[in-house]
């Protein structure tokens, strides 16, 4: 569709409709895609208990009767260590000037630590209105943890809110709490729409979520899918993507014994494009030896990891 196109499609939005866009920061791991999952209503970012499961800015939209909401999940904040490090880092940082609303997300079940005080650094440079989240209420065994997060949030006029995302308490209030500090606004996209990224890419995601689940360390953060081929008939849809990694050793622990890794993967990954696309799918799955890609930012833009500027 052109843009022009697009552009007639989305309606004027009632007097007095909010919206904006809600930049979702934090540590690795600390639950800001399922947050942003949870709140949209479907499966658009992956999530596993991999650090660094979110590699690329993803924008999910929520649209309700009283405001648009396009949550911007980004990759979690840590001190880069190679080029695919530092890109992730400064996309992350770039995002948090360019959003309507920050929702810093912690995880409460464990104490404030130094890698939580670091964004609050990198937030201090920030006019944006800020909600501290406290995710994973869920698995919080000393409540007494909330008061260091309370102190930083009130010396820097921050909103708090309390949840779990994995469970849904606080979820509610924590919406409502995001909607209120938007200001009034139109709708940025159609609004049945669920965020900004071609099929293919999900489809990719889906694949390297359950490598993410079903192989140890190491490997996953070596693995970049491509999509090849996506064949539409009748009553099945034909997808064939290539799992591009850096070392043969990782390629042998892909495939498995008897090829059961990768057999596992592709069962798995099918029945999640199955989901996305409520269709049949056949998924055929190759995996490409192909030396230190995360060291190339050409390969990096291949894979589709943006390089944003600020
Ligand atoms: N118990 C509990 N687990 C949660 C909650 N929210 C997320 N998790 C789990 O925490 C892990 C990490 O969740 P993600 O949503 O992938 O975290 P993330 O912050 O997006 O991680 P990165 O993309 O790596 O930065 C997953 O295993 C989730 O199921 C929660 O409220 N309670
Ligand atoms: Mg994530």
């Amino acid at each position: 569709m052109s843009e022009q196109a697009d552009i007639f499609t989305i309606p004027v939005a009632p007097e007095d409709y909010r919206s904006g866009f809600v930049g979702i920061i934090g540590r690795p791991n600390v639950g800001k895609s399922t947050i942003m999952n949870f709140l949209v209503g479907q499966k658009i970012a992956i999530t596993s208990p991999v650090a660094q499961t979110t590699r690329n800015r993803l924008r999910g939209i929520l649209t309700t009767p009283e405001a648009q909401i396009i949550f911007v999940d980004t990759p979690g904040i840590h001190k880069p260590h190679h080029q695919l490090g530092q890109v992730l880092v400064k996309n992350a940082q770039s995002s948090i000037n360019a959003v309507d609303v920050v929702l810093f997300v912690v995880d409460c079940a464990v104490e404030l630590g130094g890698g939580d005080r670091y964004i609050a650094e990198l937030l201090n440079q920030t006019e944006t209105p800020v909600i501290l989240g406290l995710n994973k209420a869920d698995q919080q065994s000393a409540p007494q943890f909330d008061d260091r997060y309370r102190e930083l949030a009130e010396a820097r006029g921050w909103t708090i809110a309390k949840f779990s995302a994995l469970q849904g308490e606080g979820m509610e209030a924590l919406q409502s709490s995001i909607v209120e500090n938007l200001k009034p606004g139109p709708y940025y996209y159609p609004p049945d729409l669920v965020t900004d990224q071609p099929e293919r890419f999900i489809m990719g995601e889906l694949i390297r979520e359950q490598i993410l689940l079903l192989t140890r360390e190491e490997v996953p953060h070596s693995v970049a899918i491509e999509i090849e081929k996506v064949v539409e008939e009748a009553k099945l849809t034909r997808i064939f993507a290539a799992i591009n990694v850096e070392r043969p050793s990782q390629k042998a622990i892909l495939l498995g014994k008897g090829g059961g890794m990768i057999k596992a993967i592709g069962t798995a990954a099918r029945e999640q494009i199955q989901k996305l696309i409520e269709g049949q799918v056949y998924l055929e799955l190759f995996v490409k030896v192909l030396p230190k890609w995360r060291q190339s930012r050409v390969r990096l833009a291949e894979f589709g990891y943006r390089v944003e500027e600020d």
